[in-house]
């Protein structure tokens, strides 16, 4: 493996499917070097293949996992905080404390350990970018989705908190709150149940992947001056975390 220092480098968390696969495919196409990370190896191998650039085993819930991923890094420009997710929809009173600390490792602390170990590389690049996949869970509650909505909030607030904490220094920071994107998403979230999974996204024409992963590369593309802050996207048929047009 070899990642070389002369190409811009993007590394995407979470590359092995879903927004990070087609984030990886994007970015590629722009120029980047790119470094898929993400548990499942032999899909990043299959995905590099194809794309070039580099497979790298990561568990984001791992402070080694993360430190041996900063550590063969010779340079990053940009950081795609995609890997994460949900399980189950449970109300408060009968909350799942495995869940929580699946969804508060993987999302916030997650998102922390990496942010905080390719920081210096990115701000060294001179032109850093850190974008970070929250939700509309960020921006919203909902009945029985709160270990979920709670832990896209901490990781927002950790993101936008950057945002100041960072400023005066060469890094831009960028939040992106998608609503549905079909994806492996509600499978994760429903523990394999492929009828449940599908149900959330019957009736609509739901993002997918390649949308999320498009704003991305446009994120990525503009001038060094140009911070987009915020970006939350929906399919048209949604209008809020549990409000759809349904057919
Ligand atoms: C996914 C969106 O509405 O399922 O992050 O929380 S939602």
């Amino acid at each position: 493996m070899s990642i070389p220092s002369a190409t811009p480098v993007a590394v995407v968390t979470g590359a092995s499917s879903g927004i990070g696969e087609a984030t990886a495919r994007v970015l590629a196409d722009q120029g980047f070097h790119v470094v898929a990370a993400a548990r499942r190896l032999d899909r990043l191998e299959t995905l590099v293949s194809e794309i070039g650039g580099t497979a790298l085993e990561l568990d984001v819930t791992d402070e080694d996992s993360v430190t041996a991923l900063a550590a063969v890094l010779p340079r990053v420009d940009v950081l795609v905080n995609n890997a994460g997710g949900a399980k189950g929809l449970a109300p408060v009173l009968e909350a799942d404390e495995d869940d929580w600390r699946w969804m508060w490792e993987t999302n916030v602390l997650g998102t922390l350990r990496v942010t905080k170990a390719l920081l210096p590389k990115l701000i060294d690049s001179g032109n850093g970018l850190v974008v970070t996949i929250t939700s509309i869970a960020a921006f919203e509650t909902y009945d029985n989705g709160s270990g979920y909505t709670s832990a896209k909030h901490a990781q927002a607030v950790l993101h936008r908190t950057l945002r100041g904490e960072l400023l005066g220094k060469p890094v831009r920071f960028t939040e992106i709150a998608p609503g549905a994107v079909e994806t492996e998403f509600s499978l994760v979230r429903f523990d394999g149940d492929e009828a449940r999974a599908a149900a959330v996204y019957e009736g609509i024409t739901p993002l997918v992947a390649l949308d999320i992963a498009e704003i991305i590369g446009f994120v990525a593309s503009r001038p060094s001056h140009v911070n987009l802050d915020q970006i939350v996207v929906k399919p048209r048929d949604q209008a809020s975390a549990g409000r759809f047009d349904r057919r």
